[in-house]
């Protein structure tokens, strides 16, 4: 990001501005501040006397050593600009700008995958980051996490496709609070026309099972965040093969996941993390 930008964006956070805000006042859009700020647009002298009379600075100060001169304009950074608009929108807790830059400017133009790895999980990365480096506080986390889980949901209705063959029974191991790992692998799956039954996490066992009976899915994906439960993510996966004979494919995924886990030498358990790789299994 060039100076100009970081100093602008800077001073807009300072003074608790949002993008949309200064946008207003200059009479130019949301997306053009988005462009200054990333260094990818330049405002013109009028709005840089504009900016500089709203945040109490001088054009100097704005400026830095900045050189007007080196703009770039490549794909890369144009989805960086959204990212930031993204972010920015989470950060100063407006859901309704996060969703208007969602449906106007990524919605239309960008595959459910891309949505899935460059937008949302970047999104949850970048806040679970700054939370643990103590930059938000866990309000501040809660918030944006719950956001981010409205557009997974909303990304499922949109790409879910509407005649759904197969079903799978969706949750986290017993214990696990993380769910929205799962939570991206229901979306996807409904992508893929499989229903799922979401449970969330910290079932007992008996429950996990009458919903299994019940639904007789061709499928159960199980996700694990903390290593310290994998015992307890063995235990489970033996009894419901015990239970339902080895039957139903089991997909296990997560960062608490150990790929070489003695759990794959069930013939109907698969260990996978790649989100993209479930798309060979459920049509094979
Ligand atoms: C949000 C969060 C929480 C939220 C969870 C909210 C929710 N409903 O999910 C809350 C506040 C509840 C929470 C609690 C805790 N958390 Co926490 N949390 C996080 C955080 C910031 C983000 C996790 C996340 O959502 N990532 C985004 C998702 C999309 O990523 P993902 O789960 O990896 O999923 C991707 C892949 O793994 C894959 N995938 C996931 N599941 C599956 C399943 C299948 C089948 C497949 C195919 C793929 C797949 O697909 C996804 C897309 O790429 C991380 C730190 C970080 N920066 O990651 C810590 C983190 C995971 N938490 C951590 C800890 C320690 C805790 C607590 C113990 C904290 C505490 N002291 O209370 C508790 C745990 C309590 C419990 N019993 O589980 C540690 C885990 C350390 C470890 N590896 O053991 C982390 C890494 C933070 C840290 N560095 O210490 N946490």
């Amino acid at each position: 990001m060039k100076l100009l930008g970081k100093n602008l964006k800077s001073l807009r956070l300072e003074q608790k501005y949002s993008q949309k805000d200064l946008a207003d006042r200059l009479g130019v859009s949301q997306t053009s501040i988005a462009h200054y700020e990333a260094g990818t647009r330049q405002p013109t002298l009028e709005n840089l006397i504009q900016i500089s009379s709203i945040f109490q600075t001088s054009i100097d100060d704005l400026l830095g050593n900045d050189s007007l001169n080196s703009i770039q304009t490549d794909s890369t950074n144009e989805k960086q600009v959204l990212l930031d608009m993204l972010l920015n929108s989470l950060l100063i807790k407006n859901e309704q700008e996060f969703f208007d830059v969602f449906e106007k400017d990524i919605l239309n133009t960008y595959t459910i995958e891309e949505m899935i790895y460059g937008f949302v999980d970047y999104l949850l990365f970048q806040i679970g980051d700054l939370w643990e480096k103590g930059a938000i506080s866990e309000a501040d986390e809660h918030f944006a996490t719950n956001v981010i889980r409205k557009l997974i949901h909303h990304i499922g209705i949109v790409f879910g496709k509407k005649i759904k063959t197969r079903t799978a029974v969706t949750f986290s191991v017993s214990t696990e609070q993380h769910t929205v790992g799962m939570e991206l692998v229901n979306v996807y799956l409904q992508s893929l026309g499989v229903k799922t039954i979401f449970l969330g996490s910290s079932l007992p066992m008996e429950s996990i099972v009458e919903v299994i009976e019940k639904q007789m899915p061709e499928y159960i994906f199980i996700s694990i965040t903390m290593k310290s439960y994998m015992n307890n993510l063995v235990r489970l996966v033996n009894q419901i093969n015990k239970r339902f004979s080895n039957k139903v494919q089991i997909i296990i995924g997560g960062p608490g996941i150990d790929e070489s886990s003695i759990l794959s030498d069930n013939p109907n358990v698969s260990i996978i993390n790649d989100l993209t790789k479930i798309e060979k299994l459920v049509k094979a």
